[in-house]
């Protein structure tokens, strides 16, 4: 792997784990880090022996507090549209699942990035909010869409427009965390999920994000295009041979990737 200067790359098996690393700082997300993030993801995606990513952040206190107020403060719109801006659209665009650990705090950026992965886990400790608002500002990277398509619109109007911040169990109770776990147990937990995951046959479960993820920017039809699109296409592939001739044989399947 590449060297990083605000991100941490490890590998628990088939898991690549990236941690956003600038504790002192609440891990915001300053330009660097968010294109940082994007490279260190895209390795990961291109990693055959990787099956599953899981972003988290350094330190208790948190995921990540947002993009880096202090960077932003003086910058104009075209400084933004260039920093980061197409960093952000690349950690869109990772094809393995991924998987937020969440301790601590997830505000504006930080709640964003969470909501571009896959799934969240958060220890109870864990708030999440946008408050862009408070500086003058609004949710930049999904924000304002990702939570309305999940928490529908009442609770995001109240959410954006406040900046109030939200607890981890409220934010599992409308969905859009996966589990709360104790505090300290957010990736111990999240890496339990991605090892699930990553025994799967990997191409089957590449084609699932993707139409999984489909349901929230087309329509029902397209979205149910996709879908048969690829179930018919995973007939290709040798591991969904394996998977069905293991059922058979009542024996665990051993998917290859292939
Ligand atoms: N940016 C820069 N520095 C930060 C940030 C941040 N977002 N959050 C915390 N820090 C720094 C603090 O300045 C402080 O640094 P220092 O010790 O050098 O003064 C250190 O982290 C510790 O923070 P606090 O002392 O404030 O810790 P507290 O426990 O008192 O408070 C809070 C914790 C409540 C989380 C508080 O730090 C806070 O409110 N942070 C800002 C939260 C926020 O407003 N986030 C939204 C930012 S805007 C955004 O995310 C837009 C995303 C759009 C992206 C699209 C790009 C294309």
């Amino acid at each position: 792997m590449a060297q990083y200067q605000y991100i941490l790359t490890e590998r628990d098996e088939r898991v690549g784990i990236l941690t956003l690393n600038r504790p002192n700082q609440l891990n915001a997300l300053n330009f660097q880090l968010v294109n940082e993030l994007a490279d260190a993801l895209e390795e990961f995606d291109r990693d055959d022996a990787i099956r599953c990513i899981v972003i988290t952040g350094a330190g208790e206190k948190a995921f990540a507090a947002g993009a880096d107020i202090k960077e932003m403060s003086d910058k104009s719109p075209i400084d933004m549209m260039l920093g980061s801006f197409e960093g952000w659209k690349r950690i869109k665009q990772i094809k393995k699942p991924t998987i937020a650990a969440v301790g601590g705090y997830a505000l504006g950026g930080g709640c964003e990035l969470a909501m571009l992965c896959d799934m969240i886990v958060a220890s109870e400790n864990a708030r999440f909010g946008q408050p862009e608002i408070a500086i003058g500002v609004i949710p930049g990277a999904g924000g304002t869409q990702r939570l309305a398509r999940t928490l529908g619109k009442y609770r995001t109007m109240e959410m954006v427009l406040t900046g109030a911040q939200v607890t981890a169990q409220e934010m599992a109770a409308l969905g859009l965390v996966n589990r709360v776990v104790p505090r300290g147990e957010h990736l111990q937990a999240a890496l339990e999920l991605a090892h699930k995951i990553a025994e799967q046959a990997p191409i089957a479960v590449r084609l699932a994000k993707e139409a999984v993820a489909a349901a929230f920017e087309t329509s029902l039809e397209e979205g149910l295009e996709i879908e048969r699109k690829n179930f018919f296409l995973l007939f290709a592939t040798e591991d969904m041979r394996e998977g069905m001739r293991a059922f058979i044989e009542k024996r665990k399947p051993n998917f290859q990737g292939k």
